[in-house]
């Protein structure tokens, strides 16, 4: 690195190609994807829902206004929006004790302690976000739906998740294929606050800033079966970290069923696993433990093909890039 030059913010070129350099460029980075929209997707479960419909556009407006820097609007969730919060926080309370990992379930201790988890409120993103930036340094934003790969995995390299707001509809509390604020809160918030998980995830971000479309395409997938649908060893017993499991309780006894096909976490080979995003996973790759996932994945990452290095200065906030050639 000491021959290493600092490469500057100017002169975008295919070497030197955009990306956010800090956390407020992700006002930039907020592309939606159109898939499992109630507005679009005839088999969504809200297609035919008028009122969830409108709802969904109140709160999608609030994460296309939003800007960094904002404290993240407070939402005044309903009833009904409650009681499906209510009935998978408790299902989750159930099987975690024996399904989910020791992280995970010490993090959902304190935030019961911190009455922030309560099986009759649903949180707010902002008390989440302060909760997250106490233990890791993450915070959040809000985003409309479903984003594109690029723009989430972006977010990460500064330590922000990207969060959705909404609630998923009534009629399919324990699964959905979009995410929601109970996919979000539930599934993701717990890891984001152990200091092991939030470096892997800072990580997966930072290579992905200036990547190729391919390789964008590959992280995401180690994304998809690490984050969202990770299994790992713990004394030899398998169990779940990934977010996707962790909030929908039917796919989490499925994949601790003999069911699907566990396979060793092995990026170069899960990078290209196809994956399926509708319903439950038949493949899912199990991890020894977080340190080891890293240790695969820094040495998977660094045969990648940028011509330049990235970091991340913790005392600028800034991304910087360094020429490596
Ligand atoms: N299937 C998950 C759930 O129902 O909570 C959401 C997955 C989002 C990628
Ligand atoms: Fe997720």
């Amino acid at each position: 690195l000491e021959h290493c030059t600092l490469i500057g913010e100017d002169n975008i070129s295919a070497k030197n190609p955009w990306f956010p350099r800090h956390a407020s460029d992700l006002d930039n980075c907020n592309h939606l994807m159109t898939k499992y929209e109630p507005d679009l997707d005839m088999n969504h479960p809200g297609f035919a829902d008028k009122e969830y419909r409108a709802r969904r556009k109140e709160i999608a407006e609030i994460a296309f206004a939003y800007k960094y820097g904002d404290p993240i609007p407070y939402i005044q969730y309903t009833e009904t929006e409650t009681k499906t919060w209510g009935s998978v926080f408790n299902t989750v309370l159930e099987l975690m004790p024996k399904h989910a990992c020791s992280e995970y379930c010490r993090v959902f201790k304190m935030l019961q302690e911190e009455d922030i988890f309560t099986p009759d409120r649903i949180p707010q993103l902002e008390e989440m976000s302060n909760f997250l930036k106490r233990h890791t340094g993450f915070s959040l934003r809000p985003a409309a739906g479903l984003l594109t790969a690029r723009d989430f995995l972006a977010s990460l390299a500064f330590r922000i998740f990207q969060s959705t707001q909404y609630v998923r509809h009534k009629n399919t509390p324990y699964h959905t294929p979009e995410p929601d604020c109970i996919h979000e809160l539930l599934g993701h918030m717990p890891l984001l606050a152990d200091p092991s998980f939030a470096q892997f995830s800072q990580e997966i971000g930072l290579a992905s800033l200036g990547a190729s479309d391919a390789e964008i395409e590959k992280l995401s997938t180690v994304y998809w079966f690490t984050v969202e649908f990770g299994l790992c060893k713990e004394s030899g017993v398998v169990k779940a970290y990934g977010a996707g499991l962790l909030s929908a309780y039917g796919e989490l006894l499925h994949a601790l069923s003999d069911k699907p096909e566990l396979r060793p976490f092995e990026p170069a080979v899960t990078a290209v696993q196809p994956y399926q995003d509708q319903e439950y996973q038949p493949i899912y790759f199990v991890a020894e433990s977080f340190d080891d996932m890293k240790d695969k994945f820094r040495r998977w990452v660094s045969a990648m093909s940028r011509p330049f290095e990235v970091r991340f200065n913790p005392h600028t906030g800034r991304v910087e890039v360094l020429d490596s050639v």
